[in-house]
């Protein structure tokens, strides 16, 4: 058994090799991207035991991203790989300084890991972890991953804590209600991410009270705001001590230790609209941002590895920044977080050395 399985698309990624609109890079190197090998890749060098369950095609790019993800540490023994389809691939430019829009293109429609259902992802793959980690891009690739997705977010008994990064990729959602489905999905979750410039973009708001009061099912919500506020709503869990040695349990109603410091129901003068919810919101740090992709992962990766050993909301939160502020300062989608050491001394400064 794992901590967290991460199950989704890995694709061979292609980074410009100077900035500029994609008309006009020359050249492209080769690197590796997919939001849910993203959190595995960095969850596994954070210590954890991580799998990453997708499907590649029998080609080479197939075997780049298996031993790729494998070299991280991450279980990949449970990737099927599918002889009549290819590996997903994707180009992008970098982001534009002044707007950080980037271009993508995909080549994933028909890919290996569109191929994903119920059927071929077997469910003992995913179900033996504490934590089993899904995005809204899944629901995007095909019908049959949007079933699986369903199906692995239906309430059944000893289902793992389910987290859900709402992932919106306008790019994939040529047609399908995006901000139904995507809205539906984080409903049938544990632990969910969304960043406030998309549930803007989905939903018309990106008011943290008002995101949660749209996704109030989740026993934790953690909304990324644009200004590098992250908050949490979170559902106390039944009183436990918050030690690192505390298990995290899929309660039904919290997601494992949390401490008593936080003011339950205020946070920046928001309303909690989800009654019993305890607020927390944490500021980012500020580093000099070399590239956002990926960025989302790694907030997850922090925030899930804090969650996984049963510290507290606020310092989930530092966690979830920490490991974004690495990715933020790496060209690629994917980075190396700092060591865990390292990364507790910084989550433990004081509020004054923060932000
Ligand atoms: O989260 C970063 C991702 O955008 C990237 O790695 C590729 O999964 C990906 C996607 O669908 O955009």
């Amino acid at each position: 058994s794992c901590d967290v399985v991460c199950l989704g698309e890995s694709m061979v990624t292609f980074l410009p090799t100077r900035p500029g609109r994609l008309a006009d890079v020359p050249a492209f190197t080769r690197a590796i991207g997919g939001a849910e090998s993203n959190v595995a890749c960095a969850l596994a060098a954070a210590g954890h035991r991580t799998r990453w369950v997708g499907r590649v095609g029998t080609d080479g790019f197939g075997d780049h991203l298996l031993a790729t993800i494998a070299g991280y540490g991450v279980d990949t023994g449970a990737v099927r790989r599918d002889p009549h389809r290819p590996t997903g691939v994707y180009f992008r430019t970098d982001a534009d300084r002044a707007t950080d829009a980037h271009e993508v293109v995909y080549y994933r429609a028909g890919s290996a890991a569109s191929a994903m259902s119920p059927d071929t992802v077997p469910y003992d793959t995913v179900a033996d972890t504490r934590i089993l980690h899904l995005t809204g891009i899944t629901a995007a690739l095909s019908p049959d991953c949007r079933d699986l997705l369903y199906d692995l977010t239906a309430p059944r008994p000893g289902r793992p804590l389910v987290s859900f990064d709402v992932n919106h990729r306008p790019g994939l959602w040529r047609d399908g209600d995006a901000a139904a489905v995507l809205r539906d999905l984080a409903n049938r979750a544990d632990v969910v991410f969304v960043g406030a410039d998309e549930a803007e973009r989905l939903w018309g708001t990106a008011d943290p009270a008002a995101v949660r009061s749209l996704l109030p099912e989740p026993a934790a919500l953690a909304v990324k705001g644009g200004g590098g506020l992250a908050t949490t709503f979170e559902l106390p869990a039944p009183a436990t001590e918050a030690t690192e040695a505390t298990e995290v349990r899929n309660t039904g109603d919290g997601i494992g230790a949390t401490d008593a410091t936080e003011v339950p129901g205020t946070a920046h003068g928001a309303a909690a609209p989800r009654v019993g919810d305890r607020v927390t919101a944490v500021p980012a740090p500020r580093v000099d941002v070399v590239s956002t992709v990926g960025a989302g992962d790694a907030f997850a990766a922090g925030f899930l590895s804090a969650t996984l050993r049963g510290l507290d909301p606020r310092t989930r939160l530092r966690h979830g920044h920490l490991m974004a502020a690495a990715a933020l300062t790496s060209p690629g989608d994917l980075a190396v977080p700092p060591p865990r050491a390292h990364a507790d001394r910084l989550a433990a400064l004081g509020d004054g050395d923060w932000g």
